[in-house]
């Protein structure tokens, strides 16, 4: 379709072709968007640029950005305003959590890891927002990437749950904020999916198995379907709904 025909949409978080950023670039392209992307580590604008190729995808340009650091977030967004001056929409796909962190009890978790984890995955979206905001002169969309953890104990989530659940408080403020301006925030809250990021997180596959057995459509979800569901939550379909949580998720927080 061509639902987003001359929109042009910030993608951030693609490390591989696994990368839930990656299924909702091929949503978006599918729908007409003009991408940006953008990447922290080399190795991922390598595999970006084997990607696109892959899929003929022809982005506006690929920026380096590491939401860890104000500069880079600023250096980027003023590229990216050069590039393309005004953009739609913002897709925020990115957390960090060391691997400790991620395992055993909640409890032990130390200040540093903590704060690194609030950092690099809920701190960010409110940095990238106010960057973008500028660059949204005609209104605009926003969505991040949840998870459950986030409103319930999910084992070995530990600290990540707690940055999420930040995160999804973040886009509650910031839908506020921006909602003046004609700018929408809302989160996907996705199921479990096979990423690099995932690896990080102990007993994924049991919460996997768990899913496919119990979740109301019995199977787990893909990047697509998530691609999808952002691609709505960026389009004109979406345009009265801010500050939301959607899951995608084959149901499976509904259940008790
Ligand atoms: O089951 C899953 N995989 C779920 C993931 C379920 C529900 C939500 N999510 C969330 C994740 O928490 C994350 O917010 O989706 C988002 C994307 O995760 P993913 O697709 O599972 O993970 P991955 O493919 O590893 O991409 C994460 C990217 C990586 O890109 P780079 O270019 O750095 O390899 O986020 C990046 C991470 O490194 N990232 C950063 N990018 C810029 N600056 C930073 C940073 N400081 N830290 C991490």
């Amino acid at each position: 379709s061509g639902l987003m025909v001359g929109k042009n949409i910030v993608i951030m978080g693609v490390a591989n072709e696994r990368s839930i950023a990656w299924g909702i670039a091929k949503s978006l392209h599918e729908a007409g968007a003009n991408l940006i992307f953008t990447y922290r580590k080399e190795r991922s604008l390598q595999k970006l640029t084997d990607l696109l190729q892959k899929e003929g995808v022809q982005a506006l340009d690929c920026v380096p950005c590491d939401v860890a650091e104000d500069a880079s977030i600023e250096a980027a967004f003023a590229r990216i305003q050069e590039k393309a001056g005004v953009i739609h929409g913002l897709v925020h796909s990115i957390a960090f959590a060391d691997k400790e962190g991620l395992q055993g009890e909640f409890m032990n978790t130390s200040r540093a890891s903590y704060h690194q984890a609030q950092d690099s995955s809920a701190y960010s979206l409110v940095a990238v927002a106010k960057e973008a905001k500028k660059l949204m002169t005609e209104g605009g969309s926003i969505v991040t990437q949840s998870y459950l953890g986030a409103e319930r104990v999910v084992k070995n989530y530990n600290m990540m749950g707690v940055a999420k659940a930040a995160l999804e408080a973040s886009v509650r403020y910031l839908a506020e904020d921006l909602g003046k301006y004609n700018i929408r925030v809302n989160a996907v809250s996705a199921g479990a999916i096979r990423t690099l990021s995932a690896k990080g997180v102990s007993g994924f596959n049991d919460i996997m198995g768990t899913i496919e057995e119990k979740a109301p459509l019995r199977r787990n979800v893909d990047q697509s379907e998530v691609g999808d569901a952002t691609l709505f939550l960026l389009s004109h379909l979406s345009r009265g709904i801010t500050g939301e949580v959607l899951h995608v998720d084959a149901g499976y927080h509904i259940l008790g």
